[in-house]
């Protein structure tokens, strides 16, 4: 892996790993909204896509299939193609000069990569051996809003529910309950065919339904799902300390995941200073107003950057906790506008 690279150049040669995929397609509307320095942009995916041609920055550009030649000369890759595409060739692209910035969990918890939100925890980007993890989406948006809170009170436990939207599971999960969701409403009968797990052969409905299960379960009764907000969430506060406990749900929302987060502090808060805390937090917004019934709504999150924080109040069996509602889209903050934001920092390096 060597020395961390340094990126001392003006404009960029980019890969985009998994360019077809919904979150790949974010990462291309991200460059361009961004104007990111561009040289050379290459879209790769895997031999079923390779050949279709896709539009950035009024250019048709070629789909080629990923492989280790496909990263000579590339100076950034951005990686979100699934686990085993980034084992086999974030190492191939590092060992080529490229600085991978990886949408898995192939890495995240890889002692030796840092795991990065950069309003959280950016000076970690700097200490990269050529590989740097993008956090779960549901992991990213929480610890946004709890970095404030654990800066000015620190934070002794959370206790998670979230309501994720099926884009979370990728382009086929959107179009099947888009499918299921039609054939519902006239009447049909429907095989799922996704949901929860596409690897797995059992299959739920997601239309008009909630599936208390994202991705597999492990040895402990959690999902893998919920033991990434668990660990993730640990390594990128810096602290092991923090006790976590997560219940990941899918709903049948399009885009934007939803969070009820319990968070025990380590001290006594005043409610208003947590409002003024999170309203100045970098990346959030708060929307808070019980009597106008505002508070953050996946429909309004959708093809934003930011974190919604909203519904803040003391909770009413623990007066050292406070109970929030966190929203923001999966595919933007919670994948391709983290991922891009750590690429600016690198660039800006
Ligand atoms: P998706 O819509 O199913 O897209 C998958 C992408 O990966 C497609 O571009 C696909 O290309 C490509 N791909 C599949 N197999 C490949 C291979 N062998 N070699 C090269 N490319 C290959 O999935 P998605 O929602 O975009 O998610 C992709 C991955 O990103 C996930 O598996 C996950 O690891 C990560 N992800 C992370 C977060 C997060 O929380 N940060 C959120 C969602 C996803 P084809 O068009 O050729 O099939
Ligand atoms: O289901 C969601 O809402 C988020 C899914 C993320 C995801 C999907 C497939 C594989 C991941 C991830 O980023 O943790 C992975 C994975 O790389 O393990």
């Amino acid at each position: 892996m060597g020395e961390p690279k340094t990126m001392a150049k003006t404009r960029y040669n980019v890969a985009v790993v998994g360019a077809t995929g919904a979150v790949g397609e974010q990462m291309l509307n991200m460059l361009d909204e961004r104007d990111f320095p561009i040289e050379r942009l290459k879209l790769l995916s895997s031999a079923r896509s390779a050949g279709k041609r896709l539009k950035f920055r009024g250019e048709e550009l070629t789909v080629e299939e990923a492989t280790p030649e496909s990263f000579e000369g590339v100076d950034i890759a951005l990686f979100s193609a699934g686990g085993d595409v980034s084992r086999k060739l974030v190492p191939q692209a590092v060992e080529r000069g490229a600085v991978c910035i990886d949408n898995t969990s192939a890495f995240r918890m890889d002692p030796a990569v840092p795991l990065v939100v950069p309003e959280v925890n950016a000076h970690k980007i700097a200490e990269h051996n050529g590989i740097i993890a993008n956090p779960n989406c549901s992991t990213i948006q929480m610890v946004v809003a709890l970095k404030p809170l654990y800066d000015r009170y620190g934070i002794e436990r959370v206790i998670v529910s979230t309501y994720q939207a099926v884009s979370g599971a990728g382009a086929r999960a959107v179009e099947e309950t888009l499918r299921q969701t039609r054939e519902q409403l006239a009447g049909n009968s429907f095989d799922p065919d996704v949901l929860p797990v596409a690897s797995l052969p059992v299959k739920h409905p997601i239309a008009f339904n909630a599936i208390p299960q994202i991705d597999k379960f492990q040895d402990n009764g959690y999902t893998f799902e919920e033991m990434k907000m668990v660990n993730e969430t640990k390594k990128i506060m810096g602290d092991d300390r923090i006790r976590v406990s997560a219940t990941c749900v899918r709903i049948p929302v399009l885009r934007g995941h939803s969070e009820s987060v319990y968070v025990e502090l380590a001290g006594d808060f005043d409610l208003d200073e947590v409002r003024e805390l999170l309203s100045k937090a970098p990346g959030v917004i708060v929307q808070d107003d019980p009597a106008s019934q505002l508070y953050p709504q996946a429909v309004h999150a959708a093809g934003r950057k930011e974190v919604f924080v909203g519904r803040i109040r003391r909770d009413l069996t623990n007066p050292r906790a406070l109970n929030l509602w966190i929203v923001s889209d999966n595919l933007l903050k919670g994948a391709a506008w983290n991922a891009v934001q750590i690429a600016e920092h690198l660039a800006a390096r």
